[in-house]
């Protein structure tokens, strides 16, 4: 009796174990959590800046393939964000959004319309690139250290190591002489990715030298129609099951090849999918045909283009519109703006008229 209770007991253990095992498996799978990406960039990415990042403000997807969930605040705050995200206050911050929503109003007639709207995100986005433009130049300098305006791959590969805890010199004289590396194979394989997007930065002729602001749209594709189109090409390789070149909805919403392995791990990204689903069919898939191509899927993610631009303001609108006018008055963007800034202000209601 007590030895069959006790190989049950090694039964029990192997299934808490098995089911500890697809748990921390399932956790893994998820997508990676948006909120940890955002605020590594937030504080200027200090680790590794010399990296492209996966995570471009103003651009509606993630070079990974994720959905940028905190794009509608990233083009209504422009480089301001960080300045709601540090100081918490709510009282400031609703005086801020108070004085955002009066610029928004172009016209100054207390009511922000589709256009209105529009025309700011256009601002807001071109801050995000000067943004972009500024810290490049800092990083440029970097990776240049000589100054002469010109970055080798070797030069930059040899930067890259010394981030990941290589010995700068040693990689620096091994390359010199042609030695091989040894690297592990994850940053083997990051090196090779890093230089096919170096060859797809490097304008005519050839040269393997980029310049800053070849280096720029190799850090920032979405400030080349060039790079925009590779960052596309990436992202389509990555989802797509059967080679065609484009992608169904059901690979769109699939996660990536290898990062589910059990049906739990799905069961848990339930609202992912949910999301994806959602923007596939309503926008990404412009002509509804249930294919997204290579262009619709380069229209979604260009941060300059208008006609975005429009719709984006136009369910932004939608979302706080309360009396249902077609437009956005103060009393609106108060009460939501924790979807507007990120922070909830608790009195939003409350003399709103004393601020004219
Ligand atoms: C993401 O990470 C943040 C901070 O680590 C945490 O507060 C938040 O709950 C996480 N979100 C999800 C969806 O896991
Ligand atoms: C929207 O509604 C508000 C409040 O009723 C009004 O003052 C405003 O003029 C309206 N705007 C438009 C464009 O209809
Ligand atoms: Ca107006
Ligand atoms: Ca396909
Ligand atoms: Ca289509
Ligand atoms: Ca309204």
């Amino acid at each position: 009796m007590s030895i069959t209770r006790g190989v049950w007991t090694v039964h029990h253990l192997a299934a808490f174990f098995a089911l500890f095992v697809i748990l921390i498996v399932g956790v893994q799978a998820r997508p990676a959590n948006i909120s940890v990406h955002r605020s590594k960039h937030v504080n200027g990415n200090e680790d590794n800046e010399i990296l492209p990042p996966d995570h471009l403000n103003g651009v509606k997807m993630e070079m990974d393939g994720h959905l940028n969930k905190d794009f509608h605040q990233e083009v209504f705050l422009g480089k301001e964000m960080e300045e709601f995200e540090e100081d918490s206050e709510p009282k400031k911050n609703r005086k801020k959004l108070i004085e955002i929503f009066s610029k928004v109003d172009f016209n100054k007639d207390r009511s922000v319309s589709a256009k209105e709207l529009q025309r700011w995100i256009m601002e807001k986005t071109e801050e995000h690139f000067q943004e972009a433009v500024k810290e490049n130049k800092r990083n440029f300098h970097a990776v240049d250290p000589d100054g002469n305006g010109l970055v080798t791959w070797d030069e930059y590969r040899v930067k890259f190591l010394a981030s990941k805890g290589f010995n700068e010199k040693e990689v620096a004289e091994k390359i010199k002489n042609n030695e091989e590396l040894k690297v592990d194979e994850e940053t083997q394989e990051i090196l090779e990715s890093l230089k096919d997007r170096w060859f797809q930065a490097d304008n005519p002729p050839a040269d393997q030298l980029l310049n800053e602001e070849e280096f720029l749209s190799f850090l920032h594709p979405e400030h080349s129609r060039g790079m925009l189109k590779y960052m596309v090409k990436e992202i389509i390789r990555d989802l797509d099951q059967d080679g065609d070149k484009q992608l169904t909805r059901s690979e769109f919403i699939s996660l990536p090849m290898g990062t589910v392995e059990n049906q739990q791990g799905q069961d848990i990204d339930d609202e992912w999918v949910r999301d994806r689903k959602k923007e596939f069919e309503e926008v990404i898939d412009a002509n509804h045909n249930g294919i997204v191509t290579m262009e619709e899927l380069e229209e979604y993610m260009d941060p300059m283009n208008e006609y975005n631009a429009l719709n984006e303001a136009k369910q932004m609108i939608a979302v706080a519109d309360e009396n249902q006018n077609h437009s956005l008055e103060l009393e609106e963007i108060l009460k939501y703006s924790e979807y507007f800034t990120g922070s909830k202000f608790m009195d939003y209601a409350r003399n709103v008229h004393e601020e004219f």
